[in-house]
């Protein structure tokens, strides 16, 4: 059954990116508007997952670091609420055209998580793992970013499960895909390892501004 259902939403999505749905050929790399080409603003807050959503108690929750890195870490719920938190408001813009303003996250920095774990010299992609399955590559730079973060709350309320919870990523400057829900694992690596939307005709990057929705 969720295996039927991912296999049509997976087709419908694939076929989006072969067709060039939603692209407007009008850039606004100066962000001149605040939503950005193609989009449209939604005051809800859509669910989108492969049909899978991940029931994970916090005190099973575990978010292991590894690849290239000098110091992998695993941390549980309460070595990861132990770490310096931040707070940061953004918008999110999903890939299927809705958009969202002034989303507030509450967890750890990623900046902070890379200054645990230390990247090896040679490091400079990320992958982020769902406990779904899913995973969605990007570069270390990008992740690195002051407004991205391993949060656990939005608007002030834990993170429900539908949207990613205990804990997800957040990389407000990309497409939403790109902030993977259910984290469990984050993998640095040397060398690009597409994603599991990039492989099916995504962009391997993903600047809304940009309208880099498909490769
Ligand atoms: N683990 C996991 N993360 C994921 C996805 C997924 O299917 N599995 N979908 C991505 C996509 S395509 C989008 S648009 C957002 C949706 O997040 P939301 O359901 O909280 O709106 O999660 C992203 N992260
Ligand atoms: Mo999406």
């Amino acid at each position: 059954m969720a295996g039927s259902i991912r296999e049509r939403l997976v087709a419908i999505k694939q076929a989006w990116a072969q067709s060039g749905r939603l692209l407007t050929g009008k850039p606004d790399p100066g962000h001149a508007g605040r939503l950005p080409p193609g989009q449209r603003l939604v005051t809800n807050w859509p669910v989108l997952d492969l049909g899978i959503k991940p029931d994970i108690s916090t005190a099973e929750w575990r978010l292991r670091v590894d690849g290239a890195v000098a110091n992998p870490i695993q941390w549980d719920w309460a070595s990861y609420l132990a770490q310096p938190q931040i707070s940061d408001v953004s918008d999110i813009h999903c890939v299927t055209q809705w958009s969202r303003f002034d989303n507030r996250w509450d967890g750890v920095a990623t900046s902070h998580l890379l200054s645990v774990v230390q990247p090896l010299p040679g490091a400079n992609v990320v992958v982020l793992h769902g406990a779904d399955g899913y995973t969605t590559n990007l570069t270390l730079e990008r992740f690195a970013g002051d407004d991205c973060l391993i949060a656990h709350a939005h608007d002030g309320l834990p993170l429900s499960r539908e949207h990613g919870g205990p804990v997800r990523a957040i990389i407000p400057r990309w497409y939403f895909w790109k902030s993977a829900k259910w984290l469990v694992r984050i993998e640095l690596l040397a060398v690009d390892k597409p994603g599991f939307w990039e492989v099916r005709g995504y962009h391997n990057e993903g600047d809304p501004w940009l309208e880099q929705r498909y490769s």
